[in-house]
């Protein structure tokens, strides 16, 4: 298992979805990285920072919002720790955006070794078992070969893809059950007696709360992580999780 040595305020975001169609959020995801270089020990954003990421070449020719939200990385990454995971929508984000940034990518899963304890760190799509549709695109999309032949199209055919890409989910995600695109709570309880850990966070399913449960008679915690969408959600949403030595917190956009 990766550990990840991370003493202090650990901030913890996922899920911002940023794109060229967000502003408002990317407004309020700016400030919130402005509060996190200044209070914060380290900052990790486990996947699905943007809302499709085709390369990171993009980043060579970056249009004004993609820019303006490196710009705001670049300067947390400046101040504290900034690790970047991947999730379904970023996961071809690598080591060029991380070294343009002055970020890490954080390894998936990663155990953070925080001042209150282990915590495993994930994504959270790889839970969604039950949702073998998206599991083989998984797997696809995670290959090695896969992505170096993706990476190979030009710029212009892989948005074509990726907006194909994300047509075919919206429509597929119409027809599957709320409970087909959770976490299957056997795969959960399968990471926590492979790891021995007694907390797992993870975003991906945007069904932020706080679960305890009871697995070989020791108590778990698993901490979903808010989605942030200030430019269409009424109310918008976001919010953060905070680690340190007096345990887990979240905390909400709306309340602060
Ligand atoms: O993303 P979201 O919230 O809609 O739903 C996810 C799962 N879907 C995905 C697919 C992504 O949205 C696709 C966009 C990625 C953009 C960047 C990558 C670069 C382009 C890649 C081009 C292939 O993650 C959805 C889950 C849901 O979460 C809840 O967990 O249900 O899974 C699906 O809907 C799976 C379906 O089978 C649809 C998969 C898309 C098929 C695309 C094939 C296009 C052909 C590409 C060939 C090169
Ligand atoms: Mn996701």
């Amino acid at each position: 298992m990766n550990k990840v040595a991370l003493p202090g305020s650990v901030w913890i975001a996922s899920d911002i979805h940023l794109g060229p169609a967000t502003p408002a959020t990317a407004e309020a995801f700016m400030a919130f990285l402005d509060a996190a270089a200044a209070e914060a020990s380290a900052l990790l954003l486990p996947g699905d920072i943007f809302d499709a990421w085709i390369g990171d070449d993009v980043i060579r020719q970056a249009p004004a919002w993609l820019a303006d939200a490196l710009k705001g990385l670049q300067r947390v990454a400046g101040a504290i720790p900034l690790w970047l995971g991947r999730g379904n929508r970023d996961f071809l984000m690598g080591q060029e955006l991380a070294a343009a940034i002055g970020a890490n990518l954080l390894p998936e899963p990663a155990l953070l070794q925080t001042d209150y304890g282990d915590v495993l760190l994930t994504h959270g799509d790889e839970l969604c078992t039950d949702d073998q549709a998206y599991q083989q695109f998984r797997t696809m999309v995670r290959d090695p070969r896969w992505q170096a032949e993706f990476l190979g199209r030009t710029i212009p055919e892989r948005l074509a893809l990726a907006q194909q890409a994300r047509g075919e989910s919206m429509t597929a995600n119409q027809t599957k059950t709320a409970e087909i695109m959770d976490v299957n709570s056997d795969a959960v309880q399968a990471l926590f007696r492979q790891t021995g850990v007694a907390t797992l966070v993870h975003g991906h399913t945007h069904r932020p709360q706080r679960h305890v449960l009871q697995i070989d008679g020791r108590k778990r915690e698993r901490w979903v992580l808010p989605d942030w969408d200030c430019d269409h959600a009424k109310p918008a949403r976001g919010g953060w999780l905070v680690i340190d030595g007096d345990g887990l917190q979240f905390f909400d956009l709306a309340e602060e």
